[in-house]
């Protein structure tokens, strides 16, 4: 392992689980009700259109700071108020010259060559201290270092049996990768092997390897189609799951490659929720539609749709309220944004990511199940696996939905989050000190 940076290691172990796990996983918890609106009245009050001044300094903020929810107003932020047929200001200049050299114009596939605008490139951002594999094994240190123990107490100087591979199960389905997983990693482990000696670490290679062929199926990139003008991604999820940072994060990724990017503040429940996207849009140089606290939402994504399309936006990124998944009201409302957003254009929303907190073990399930009728989710992102020993969930999701993994979030930081590749995430599991 490349040695730890002190600052890195200060920020994941200076924090308690607690700190970082949402309500989701814990007893529900009521969200406030949406006001009463017009079913799909979408003639409501314009919405403001808040775009990055690229005089403000912001690239000197940090993730953390940034995430809160209580933000305070930012100087430079000026609500414009524009008709939604009206084009956009033109904000997407005088920016930094910068790009992070590691994140590859790759990253984010799109599906045909970049049109002959020039969208400038994101504001520079602080240049990471470490590389993502580092950031990963470090951030899923928790996950699989609970798992090594177990494979390092069970199968140092002892000759594989019954009894051992029954404890190895145990091990593995307490780890979250689910029993049909847990199951097949057992079989593989004693084909050939039963009553041999095995060493720990041949263990963890079988562990990796069988883990990445669970997860190879769905390690899919989220593919931006550039017929799709703007390309929808609507952003779901449970409270506190993620849905804003990673939007923000994506966003990055987005502008990085060229993209012109729009952001919603789909999330009118609270004001801190609007202002907290706001933030992210001047970081990363992409305009924001917002609209006053408890407005339609289903309105504001319509006009948000409207807006994009006038302005040749690439890649239109809709946040939403966290609801949580057996909130019937609150999800029937999920519904009702897809259904106003499909009212503009059919094929929308182009993806659907639900935003999965990797610390709430087994209740994943549930949302994926609950949230897939509500909104049809086509991809998902898992966030927070520095935060939890419960890492594995990613592998039972896997086995059980067969939906496309796009990104995973080891961290607040801008850069904690990367697509998804099945090798990487099953070495860091197993805790095996691989080169990428
Ligand atoms: N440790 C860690 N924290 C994360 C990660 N992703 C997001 N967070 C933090 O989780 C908290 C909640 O993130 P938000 O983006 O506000 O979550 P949300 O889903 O938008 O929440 P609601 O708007 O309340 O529904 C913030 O403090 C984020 O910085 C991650 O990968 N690791
Ligand atoms: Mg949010």
């Amino acid at each position: 392992m490349a040695e730890n940076k002190p600052g890195f290691l200060s920020r994941l172990f200076g924090r308690k689980e607690a700190e970082v796990a949402p309500q989701a996983g814990g007893e529900p918890e009521a969200m406030p009700s949406p006001p009463a609106t017009a079913a799909d009245d979408l003639t409501a009050a314009p919405p403001s259109v808040t775009t990055a001044s690229p005089d403000t300094p912001e690239e000197n903020k940090t993730a953390p700071e940034l995430a809160g929810a209580d933000l305070q107003p930012v100087e430079g932020l000026t609500p414009e108020g524009t008709s939604p047929q009206g084009p956009l200001p033109e904000i997407l200049t005088d920016v930094g010259p910068q790009l992070r050299p590691d994140i590859a114009a790759a990253d984010i596939p799109v599906s045909e060559p970049a049109p002959a605008e020039v969208v400038p490139p994101a504001p520079a951002q602080p240049a990471p201290t470490q590389g993502w594999w580092q950031r990963l094994t470090e951030g899923m240190r928790r996950t699989s270092t609970s798992l090594s123990d177990s494979v390092t107490g069970l199968f140092t100087k002892r000759k594989l049996d019954a009894a051992t591979l029954e404890e190895l199960e145990d091990a593995l389905i307490q780890a979250d990768l689910g029993v049909p997983t847990a199951l097949r990693i057992t079989e593989a482990i004693s084909a050939g092997r039963y009553n041999k000696e095995i060493s720990p670490q041949e263990v963890k290679t079988i562990l990796a390897s069988e883990v990445e062929k669970a997860l190879s199926p769905v390690a899919q990139p989220l593919t931006i189609d550039r017929s799709k003008k703007p390309f929808v991604i609507l952003m779901i999820g449970v409270n506190g799951a993620g849905k804003t940072t990673t939007i923000g994060k994506l966003s990055q990724k987005f502008r990085q490659q060229g993209l012109k990017v729009m952001l919603a503040a789909g999330d009118t429940f609270r004001a801190a929720a609007i202002e907290q996207l706001k933030v992210w849009g001047e970081r990363v140089g992409a305009p924001v539609l917002a609209r006053e606290q408890g407005a339609d939402a289903a309105g504001l994504a319509y006009d948000a749709l409207q807006e994009a399309k006038a302005n040749g936006t690439d890649v239109l990124l809709i946040d939403t309220a966290g609801r949580l998944q057996n909130k019937a009201g609150l999800m029937a409302e999920l519904e009702k944004i897809v259904r106003v957003i499909r009212k503009f254009d059919e094929s929308a929303p182009h993806a659907t990511l639900l935003v999965l907190d990797a610390t709430v073990g087994q209740n994943a399930v549930s949302q994926v199940e609950l949230f897939q009728k509500a909104a049809g989710v086509t991809g998902l992102v898992m966030t927070k696996l520095d935060g939890t020993a419960r890492g594995g969930i990613l592998v039972a999701l896997a086995a059980k939905f067969g939906l496309p993994v796009h990104f995973i979030g080891v961290g607040e930081g801008v850069e904690d989050l990367e697509p998804f590749t099945a090798g990487d995430f099953a070495k860091a599991i197993a805790g095996l000190e691989a080169a990428p």
